[in-house]
């Protein structure tokens, strides 16, 4: 018989007092954490150092080259952009050759799922379409999206999506990019030993690095994973650890890009499998995400989600997890310390990302499906090694709904015979709508697991701030209820609910992966093209926020929304603290040249606070009315 089911706080416990060492005792024991680090305010890029200045002035206040602590703390964060621009990016190169595999015949586990898009994104590229076979449009498209990466003289064609106002604003900055490496590279160079020293201009830099990677480089991961693996519509599934099946075979993949997990999706369903399955014992297969690679299959085919980020480690807690099959990014190499103690598998597939005490089977677009298989059946053969002494499966789940898109967005809030963005235009303009705030990002264990996520969302929607989310950020509210329609009800203002009961949506649209912020600026220029509420993204009435922010992802996706003319909150240090001048520059100085900039809060309640008083400033300077509806503040801890 089943054991009783714990909750995921018990999970946790049981972990603390076995001894298994989980990410929050690993942060604990690092306590405190390095100040020059935290303020950034320590160099070492060349080896006259390692160089710090002293915060409090007694100290020395430049390094031995001379670079003070703006240019330090501007060449350390330059670094981190151009590190974060260059993992979603590589995301985009690794789809964009897939695409070009698939139409070269080379990767038959693909198919083009969506045409439409194959189309549409080829008639952008200037590809000739009439006429043609999907494969041959598949060909041309992947090159000219994997030459994008290359270019050495202009920008990335995606650019041209960009509001007419910001391509104006970058052009006059020079901050468009030429290709998306290029600007990365260039990054890395101008921030080596006696390069640019100038804060202001390494801080144009990373515009244009950050850029690369928003307009360019995760906006292919975007549209090159619709083209193979379909347009998302809105889809409802479950979300936590009580997904998971104490009678099952259960395979957890954790990572970010689609081309493996989305195939072994397909090897759990297939009939061989599932008979070897029952054959162990196991009642099916059960199949579930962790991190960004979870958003994808959760909004094309509905697979749960087991968790974010921070429950990794938790998930291989629970004792019924045969196999977490990686393949990159936000993966903590102490996976391998929890699975120790556990039957579970760890497997790693990718040749840029291996993990000692993980076994490796490595993953080829060529043969993916006979990869996908040999993954399933380790893990339906580890089934019978599961000792159900140390099944602990947290009871907590909860329904979503995700898969919204910069396309279907204007569909689902009633614009369905008309296609356009106008009922969400009049929305804002009459006030029922306050604005829409993109709240994104990781979970970090340096705030009370996720909460901050939930906290701040629901300060927003209260104040009738629609929300769209991405990454760990939308499974943080995902959890606590936020993304199905009846949350509108219990949490939204009276404009918001009036919205959602009127078409049936959450007050929460989850928009998928930390690539898919793409489609928020997607989103954000087609709110821009259908008129009434700005001539450019820094005259909407939007903002975006990451209130747990962790990965150097972050920092490039905060860049490119500031460059793109938003404000951008971050919960945590950034950093640059440690230099004033670094701190005027990107919290005022920054806003006369982009419009956008950055603003930083710990507290979620004023964090929300900052991002509703931002809002109406844009919608009294684009001469809108006051909103239709009052709520009150909830009061900040
Ligand atoms: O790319 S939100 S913790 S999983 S970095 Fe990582 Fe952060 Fe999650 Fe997705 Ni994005």
């Amino acid at each position: 018989m089943a054991k009783e089911k714990i909750s995921a706080e018990k999970l946790h416990e049981i972990c603390y007092s076995c001894g298994i060492e989980t990410i929050w005792q690993r942060y604990d024991a690092q306590d405190p954490h390095c100040g020059f680090g935290t303020l950034g305010l320590c160099c070492k890029n060349c080896n006259l150092g390692p160089c710090r200045i002293d915060p409090f002035g007694e100290g020395p206040q430049v390094g031995t080259c001379g670079a003070n602590a703006d240019t330090i703390s501007a060449r350390n964060l330059a670094r981190h952009a151009a590190a974060g621009s260059a993992c979603h990016s590589d995301h985009g190169r690794e789809i964009a050759r897939t695409l070009l595999l698939f139409g070269q015949g080379k990767a038959p586990s693909y198919a083009i799922k969506s045409e439409e898009k194959l189309k549409k994104v080829a008639g952008e590229y200037g590809i000739k379409i009439e006429g043609r076979k999907n494969e041959e449009i598949a060909v041309d498209l992947g090159n000219a999206m994997l030459a994008d990466f290359g270019k050495q003289n202009e920008a990335p064609v995606f650019f041209k999506r960009a509001p007419k106002k910001q391509q104006k604003i970058w052009k006059n900055l020079k901050i468009v990019p030429q290709g998306i490496d290029r600007p990365i590279v260039e990054m890395m160079s101008r921030t080596n030993i006696g390069v640019d020293a100038d804060y202001k201009n390494i801080m144009l830099g990373t515009m244009k690095t950050s850029l690369a990677d928003g307009w360019a480089g995760s906006m292919i991961a975007t549209e090159a994973s619709d083209i193979l693996f379909g347009a998302p519509q809105a889809i409802r599934s479950q979300v936590n650890l009580g997904v998971l099946k104490d009678d099952e075979v259960n395979i957890i993949i954790h990572g970010h890009v689609p081309l493996l997990s989305d195939v072994i999706v397909t090897a759990t369903r297939d009939e061989e499998m599932l008979k070897l399955a029952k054959s162990k014992g196991a009642k099916g297969i059960t199949i579930a995400g962790i991190c960004c690679t979870a958003n994808e299959i959760l909004m094309r085919r509905g697979v749960p989600v087991a968790g974010s980020f921070l429950q990794q480690e938790l998930a291989i807690a629970t004792g019924a997890v045969e196999a977490m099959v990686v393949d990159l990014q936000c993966i903590l190499p102490g996976l391998t310390t929890v699975a120790s103690y556990f039957h579970t598998k760890l497997i790693s597939t990718h040749p840029k990302a291996k993990f000692p005490g993980m076994e490796h089977i490595e993953f080829e677009e060529e043969k993916a499906l006979e990869v996908a298989k040999e993954i399933v059946t380790k893990a339906i053969e580890n089934y019978p090694k599961r000792d159900k002494k140390k099944v602990n499966i947290p009871k907590e789940k909860m329904e979503l709904i995700a898969g919204f898109t910069a396309e279907n967005i204007f569909y689902y809030l009633g614009g369905k015979y008309r296609g356009t963005y106008r009922p969400l235009n009049d929305a804002i303009i009459s006030g029922r709508i306050r604005g829409v705030a993109g709240v994104v990002g990781c979970d970090n264990p340096k705030i009370q697991s996720s909460k901050a996520h939930m906290q701040m969302v629901k300060e927003l929607i209260k104040h009738d701030v629609l929300v769209v989310q991405t990454g760990c950020s939308a499974l943080a509210c995902a959890r606590e209820g936020l993304l199905v329609p009846e949350a509108a009800g219990k949490f939204a203002g009276k404009g918001i609910q009036e919205v959602c009961e009127a078409v049936g949506i959450p007050p929460v649209l989850h928009l998928g992966s930390c690539v898919d912020n793409s489609r928020i600026l997607i989103a954000c220029t087609n709110m821009v093209k259908e008129g009434g509420i700005g001539e450019g993204i820094d005259e909407l009435p939007v903002a975006g926020a990451a209130p747990e922010w962790m990965s150097e992802k972050a920092i490039a996706i905060g860049w490119y929304f500031v460059a793109s003319g938003a404000l951008v909150v971050f919960g945590n240090e950034f950093p640059v603290s440690g230099s004033k001048n670094m701190m005027k520059y990107v919290t005022e100085d920054v806003e006369k040249v982009t419009g956008g900039k950055w603003a930083f809060e710990k507290d979620p309640i004023k964090g929300a606070h900052i991002i509703i008083k931002h809002i109406d400033k844009k919608r009294k300077a684009l001469k809108l009315g006051d909103v239709m509806y009052k709520s009150e503040t909830t009061k900040a801890k």
